[in-house]
């Protein structure tokens, strides 16, 4: 069979790259600069998932990908009135923290493992965490620091000073704005502001928009001009990803749980918000049938918000109610560990402080997550597999560059695959003596597409093997649990692959008990 990675080809395949770019781009469909691809009812299901393996992710969702676990900072007026959703009408002399201190904010999501922190800079009652210039309604007119104060500028500084991204959550409903309703106002209001938040404070790495559209006043309805709020991301915040947008997409929960199947190239009938209005909470959104008719196919992937709390404010009623490491880290296997990234929500209390209760869960939930992947035991080890491409890692090397040992290799940017069409492969781990383990981790490397559809993991036990973990889906990140296994070799099988299969790592690790790690702590 013909195989496109021999390294005789290379060459010649450059060549015809440069030559012939924009004209392949065009036969795949890739007629839009966001990467996107059409797919009409003319196409045949294999040419469907040819396009869908050439939808790849943009820097910036790889740079939020790679994050991992974000921090989320709910924090308004809501805080001292002790409600979910404000009316609007709150006075602005209710904001008064009387310890406010963003780097301790920080200090906890750094703890965390968190690589960026997003805050409300304004919720649905309107009121604003910074003093904007386009209404009174903010911290101005509040007697936290005699109406000097700025969280949006404490937050974004502190992040800055630990090294952390900042991103921040604007909410296009607006209770207090006397504009709302009038879409054309309101919508000059609001994006007045996503400027005013975008050229003050930095670099943002993150700009969430929530859906929510309530009654304005008079029972209008406010039309939200989505492509002029992304329209100004993208001018003034390039780096930023847009949520509820072009960029992320809502997990279709707040329960803190992706999909099992959860692809990160999906199918968008008319464009990106009539999709976050609509289909977020779709069963599949990215299986073959799924993709099937006509629409675009787009680079998507899943942010799960959930709060470490029942509420996403702080209520003090809640204190013995924040979320327990065990319930962190089945949350975080099963949003991290399902090709998603975590968006875990922390609200400071009235002093403007994260609670005690939050940061301890927090920082013992990192320490077993350390404890888990700290050592992974596959890495380094003897390595086979069913086929390789067995392109020479350079022209004078007499190494493979996607060889079965890059699967083991600790490096997210080496990659195994198999030739053209082998969409069926095996990966063997053998360390020769018996070790144990519980957890697995798997990776595509996702910068060529997501592509695994079924796979299965196989401990060699008695002479034979047996199925420790199966799934669908692997994306960026895929990882699972599982009783302890001893042995001395296991597989991964690659049963359905859209196309070949790239994989850029398989870790094994052993997660010891939550007890063992934090003790009486
Ligand atoms: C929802 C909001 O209504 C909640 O208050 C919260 O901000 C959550 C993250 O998004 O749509």
């Amino acid at each position: 069979m013909f195989s496109g990675c021999v390294a005789v080809r290379r060459i010649v395949f450059f060549v015809f790259v440069v030559a012939s770019g924009a004209m392949l781009s065009l036969c795949m469909g890739q007629d839009k600069p966001d990467g996107s691809i059409a797919v009409s009812a003319d196409d045949s299901a294999n040419s469907v998932i040819h396009k869908a393996v050439e939808v790849r992710p943009s820097d910036r969702q790889m740079e939020w990908q790679r994050r991992e676990l974000i921090g989320f900072v709910h924090f308004t007026v809501n805080t001292f009135t002790d409600m979910e959703w404000g009316t609007g009408k709150e006075d602005p002399a209710i904001f008064n923290p009387t310890q406010l201190d963003c780097e301790q904010w920080v200090q906890v999501c750094k703890d965390a493992g968190m690589e960026l922190v997003m805050l409300t800079a304004k919720h649905h009652d309107g009121f604003c965490l910074w003093p904007s210039k386009y209404t009174d309604h903010s911290v101005a007119n509040s007697p936290w620091k005699d109406g000097k104060g700025d969280v949006v500028g404490e937050l974004s500084k502190a992040c800055r000073k630990a090294g952390l991204k900042f991103g921040v959550y604007l909410s296009p409903w607006d209770r207090h704005e006397a504009s709302y309703g009038d879409s054309p106002r309101y919508n000059e209001y609001f994006t007045n502001q996503l400027k005013e938040l975008l050229t003050k404070y930095g670099e943002i790495s993150e700009v969430w928009f929530d859906g929510a559209c309530g009654e304005g006043p008079n029972g209008r309805k406010q039309v939200y001009d989505w492509q002029a709020y992304y329209g100004v991301v993208r001018k003034y915040a390039p780096k930023a990803v847009i949520f509820n947008g072009p960029d992320v997409r809502w997990v279709g929960n707040e329960a803190g749980y992706a999909r099992e199947s959860e692809w990160s190239v999906i199918r968008i009938e008319k464009d990106f918000i009539d999709f976050a209005m609509s289909r977020p909470q779709d069963k599949d959104l990215g299986s073959r049938s799924k993709l099937m008719e006509e629409g675009r196919l787009v680079w998507l992937p899943a942010e799960t918000d959930v709060s470490i709390r029942p509420g996403w404010f702080y209520h003090a009623s809640e204190d013995d109610k924040v979320k327990s490491v065990d319930k962190l880290l089945e949350i975080y296997y099963s949003s991290v560990g399902r090709n998603s990234v975590l968006l875990l929500n922390i609200p400071p209390d009235r002093r403007g402080l994260i609670h005690e209760n939050d940061a301890k869960s927090l920082r013992q939930f990192r320490k077993v997550l350390d404890a888990t992947f700290n050592e992974n035991i596959a890495l380094g080890a003897e390595t086979k597999c069913s086929s390789f491409c067995r392109e020479k890692a350079g022209l004078l090397s007499d190494e493979y560059r996607f060889g079965a040992d890059k699967t083991v290799d600790g490096d997210d940017g080496t990659y195994w695959r198999t030739d053209e069409g082998n969409t069926v492969a095996i990966v063997e781990v053998d360390w020769a003596v018996d070790r144990t383990f519980n957890v697995a981790r798997l990776s595509e490397y996702i910068e060529l597409g997501q592509r695994v559809e079924e796979f299965s993991l196989e401990a060699w036990a008695n002479g034979q093997w047996k199925e420790i973990a199966k799934g669908t889906t692997i994306g960026y990140k895929r990882l699972l649990r599982f009783d302890a296994v001893t042995t001395r070799k296991v597989r991964l099988k690659i049963m359905q692959s859209r196309v070949f299969p790239t994989i850029s790592e398989l870790g094994l690790y052993y997660a010891p008990t939550i007890e063992s790690v934090i003790g009486g702590n």
